[in-house]
């Protein structure tokens, strides 16, 4: 099967250009004006925008947490991803106690195998270091590929380790090349918040917020970023979201440290108010929660500096019955909210449109970025002879209202209810074969190819 997309304006993290691409199986085998071949099939891209699929650095799928289970599968969730125009996610494996990093990547591997519509592959969660799980770790990044390792500074007693197993941890990832990424809020603080807070009878979410405050995660990061520079390991922050965060990478570069950080389109755009809501405020619920205007200001300078590389969406939907759980007592609302579908729709429409960031920063941080983090450049994250032809074919003046009505999320709410955004996916290619073509489906279940990623 080969396809031919004519005269898209093609946009790469370094180009911006017209030109024809030309598809034989599932990658791109030329790129050119004017191509000369005799494709089975021929797309009309003019008008349109042309960007690399994008990759979701950060999704739970499926993910047991706070004793229930994220809402959106690897079926519902890569498909609502490719709604969106992303073509890859990497998803989280847990490793439990008493567990191996084998058994986490292997169950993680079942949830998703027949079931995935779009691409993904897994960073493993250590949530216990000890000899058996460092044996492990020189196979898992040589054999199994599995190169980029999450960790948690927070929910004590669950998924955070401390800070000598952390440089454990980062002293074996370093040996064998992978990298160490972080939740990046320190766990003793916001306990001691969170148990204040539930003495005091302060029970809403509005205290979820406040027991979470921006030296918690400020604190965690100037921690990790320094564990890390003892250890000299590849070190990446998760879901940044505020100003003091930032500035701790900011300083690491003074001393000629690297540190990359990610942050999310909630953190970019929304606002602290909305826990102020009564129970409403349940629906963004998440850790770290949502900050302010200083912050998101912040973080778009930091998107433009390059202090953080990729935006990822930390999709993690509950249904509303579940947000109930924690109606009396905050503590219990499962922490996470719905977003995989809008990540670049939201980032063309209130970054590239409103001018905070260009159309190359856009592909950078949606796609490009993340495939040369996580070991899968040039296979993914850019449009290029030889590449995967993962591709989106964006319209830049479709207006939409965001919605729970419209969205395709396993989730009965929307983070974003009401937004009207400009700039939507028209046409979404995986590997050469059409999968999203004006708001319909057009591949089956099982599609979807886990990966193996690269040292960097
Ligand atoms: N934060 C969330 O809000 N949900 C899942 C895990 C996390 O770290
Ligand atoms: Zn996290
Ligand atoms: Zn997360």
């Amino acid at each position: 099967m080969s396809t031919l997309i004519k005269n898209g304006r093609i946009i790469t993290a370094a180009d911006d250009y017209v030109a024809d691409i030309f598809i034989e199986g599932e990658a791109v085998t030329a790129i050119g004006k004017h191509l000369q071949v005799n494709p089975d099939k021929v797309i009309d891209a003019s008008g349109m925008l042309v960007f690399p699929g994008g990759i979701d650095p950060h999704v739970h799928l499926d993910m047991p947490f706070m004793g229930t289970f994220s809402s959106d599968d690897h079926e519902t969730g890569t498909r609502a991803a490719l709604f969106g125009g992303t073509t890859m996610v990497i998803d989280y494996a847990i490793q439990p106690h008493g567990k191996s990093l084998h058994w986490a990547l292997e169950t993680w591997k079942e949830k998703a195998a027949g079931k995935a519509f779009g691409d993904y592959s897994f960073h493993i969660c250590i949530t216990e270091f000890n000899e058996s799980i460092k044996a492990e770790l020189e196979e898992i990044i040589k054999t199994e590929g599995i190169t980029s390792f999450k960790t948690f500074m927070a929910y004590k007693g669950a998924l955070m380790i401390d800070d000598r197993q952390m440089i454990g941890i980062m002293n074996e990832v370093k040996k064998h090349g992978g990298i160490v990424a972080v939740h990046a809020t320190s766990g003793d603080m916001i306990d001691y918040l969170t148990e204040k807070h539930k003495a005091e009878g302060k029970l809403s979410p509005l205290y979820h917020y406040l027991s979470q405050p921006e030296i918690t995660e400020t604190e965690a990061s100037g921690r990790f970023i320094d564990l890390a520079y003892l250890s000299g390991v590849n070190s990446y922050i998760v879901h940044m979201t505020c100003e003091g965060a930032l500035n701790k990478v900011r300083e690491a570069t003074s001393r000629n440290q690297r540190v990359l950080a990610e942050t999310c389109p909630q953190y970019l755009l929304l606002d602290a108010s909305l826990y102020e809501m009564d129970f409403e405020g349940a629906k963004w619920v998440m850790s770290p929660p949502i900050r302010e205007e200083k912050d998101r200001e912040t973080l778009w300078a930091g998107i433009k500096q390059g202090l953080v590389q990729t935006v990822g969406t930390d999709h993690c939907p509950f249904m509303w019955h579940e947000k109930l759980r924690g109606e009396h007592d905050f503590t219990k609302i499962p922490n996470g909210a719905p977003g995989i579908e809008h990540r670049l729709e939201l980032l063309f429409s209130e970054g590239v449109l409103k001018n905070r960031i260009s159309l190359n920063k856009f592909v950078e941080i949606t796609a490009t970025n993340v495939a040369k983090i996580f070991g899968l450049f040039p296979e993914k994250g850019t449009i290029a002879v030889g590449s995967d032809a993962d591709i989106v074919i964006f319209d830049p003046s479709k207006k939409h209202t965001i919605s729970a009505k419209t969205h395709h999320h396993r989730c009965d709410y929307s983070a974003y209810e009401g937004w009207e955004v400009t700039g939507k996916a028209k046409t979404v290619l995986l590997r050469g074969k059409i999968a999203i073509d004006d708001d319909k489906v057009q591949i089956g279940k099982g599609y979807g190819k886990f990966f193996k990623r690269k040292t960097i």
